[in-house]
């Protein structure tokens, strides 16, 4: 059954900021013949709000806030870049988010920035399911494959949720604690070798990760596994991390977690002859019984003989989730923290061998406390803490490279398990930039995200149901 929840609305607003020339020299006098001028006209903003807009030009960068004139520019071509921002609880998207505006001497160029009230509704496309925690597809595929934690992998197609699981491996999958069927990545060539990779606990509570192959059916797997990887994860059960996905460069990532209870004790994280607390980098593509993968030969430790050489970044708690996002190179990384900050991390995607800190620092603080050496260590961007504005696990989603909401574009989205928020970033130059909360409130605990094919994204309940984020 499908239902539509409808949390808000694109609407215009009815009234527009004042208009014409505030600033400089008047928008109606014409510049000397050496110069140019550019009349910024912002709309669709209430009064005394102010607007998220940058001009670019041959020789300045000027912020606009409001309706103004430029003056004195230097004649050439000029960029508009248009924000998002959010004022008394609503977020104000651009129609455009950048605009070309040529400024000739002695004359006076014009833009229009026009803002509206973005919203973002959910619609249910899967009801009922057993704790889904990733959503995802095939390259160029229109289907929509979420994995149930209990150990089955479902299929949405045609909006219509399958009966038979594409792959149920439940009996071999333990679900003490956080663990249980954790995700799964299709190979980048499924359309021709039909591989996809899963990452799972086994009946003793160890991490896998394991192949499989669709079968003659293309909605059932073939359920003969090839075990790719095996960790061993003894005493506690939480703290697994738990995603396998392809980077852009066609290697397999796998996200695990300290190795759990508290405090990362045996210091798992900051320890490179072990694979718990780290991002690992497996080449996949000749995977066999024999050789289960091979080192990329740029991997930062891939000819230590005293490190392990499949770790791609460490100083990792619990990656839950993480993301590529190849038209910025960038990786993004959810990493739950302890008792006081959850952080989102982002570097480029091709830098291997970072730290990002655990368990020297949780989030930006020092753990457990002041005083801490920080040096070698990447920050967060963005970490948030664990009280009634934050949260207390953060459920990292991914960078929005879809269609259906303009306002949400190139930013990074997350929620938090508790508060169950939707939240988004834009990261610029490595820094977190317009924050926003999209008010999002009545969905519950939120596991996970997903993005499908097409680039949509689909939020995960603790409810058993999957959200599209549509325009609301
Ligand atoms: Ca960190």
């Amino acid at each position: 059954m499908r239902k539509l929840l409808v949390v808000g609305g694109w609407f215009v607003l009815a009234f527009a900021a004042a208009c014409g020339g505030g600033g400089g020299g008047g928008g109606d006098s014409p510049p000397p013949a050496t110069v140019g001028q550019l009349a910024v006209t912002v709309a669709g903003l209430p009064s005394g709000v102010a607007a998220n807009v940058t001009v670019t030009g041959p020789t300045t960068t000027q912020t606009v806030t409001a309706s103004a004139t430029l003056t004195s520019l230097a004649p050439g071509n000029y960029t508009v870049a248009a924000g998002n921002l959010s004022a008394a609880g609503v977020v104000y998207a651009p129609s455009v988010a950048s605009q070309n505006v040529s400024v000739a001497a002695g004359a006076t160029g014009s833009a229009t920035v026009t803002y509206a009230a973005a919203r973002i509704a959910l619609q249910a496309v899967a009801t009922g399911l057993s704790s889904p925690l990733l959503a995802t597809a095939p390259t160029g595929d229109s289907r929509l494959f979420i994995v149930e934690r209990p150990g089955r992998i479902r299929i949405v197609k045609n909006g219509t949720l399958l009966s038979t699981p594409f792959l149920d491996v439940s009996s071999r999958v333990g679900t003490t604690g956080e663990g249980g069927l954790l995700s799964v990545a299709f190979d980048p060539a499924y359309a021709t070798n039909g591989f996809f990779y899963v990452d799972f606990t086994d009946l003793s509570g160890n991490i896998a990760v394991e192949r499989f192959q669709v079968s003659a059916n293309p909605d059932v797997a073939d359920p003969s596994p090839l075990r790719i990887l095996s960790i061993a994860h003894p005493v506690n059960t939480n703290h697994y991390g738990g995603l396998v996905a392809f980077g852009p460069d066609g290697f397999l990532y796998v996200g695990v977690g300290d190795g759990g209870g508290a405090g990362d004790v045996p210091r798992n994280a900051q320890n490179l002859n072990v694979l718990l607390g780290k991002l690992l980098r497996l080449d996949v593509r000749n995977a066999s019984l024999v050789q289960p993968y091979a080192i990329p030969t740029d991997n930062p430790f891939a000819t230590s003989n005293t490190q392990r050489r499949e770790i791609w970044a460490y100083g990792l708690r619990n990656p839950w989730r993480y993301a590529f996002d190849a038209p910025s190179g960038q990786l993004y990384i959810g990493d739950v923290g302890q008792d006081r900050r959850e952080e989102i991390d982002v570097v480029p995607a091709a830098t291997g061998g970072i730290n990002f800190g655990w368990n020297i620092v949780e989030g930006t603080l020092c753990y457990p406390n002041d005083p801490c050496n920080k040096a070698g260590t990447t920050l967060p961007v963005l970490d948030y803490p664990h009280d009634s504005t934050g949260g207390c696990s953060i459920s990292g989603g991914f960078v929005y490279r879809g269609n259906a909401i303009a306002g949400l574009k190139g930013r990074y989205v997350y929620s938090d398990f508790c508060s169950g928020f939707l939240r988004s970033i834009l990261v610029v130059n490595g820094a977190a930039t317009e924050a926003i909360d999209w008010n999002i409130t009545s969905v519950g605990q939120i596991l996970s995200f997903g993005l499908d094919a097409a680039g949509e994204l689909y939020m995960l309940g603790a409810n058993g149901t999957v959200y599209r984020l549509i325009v609301g």
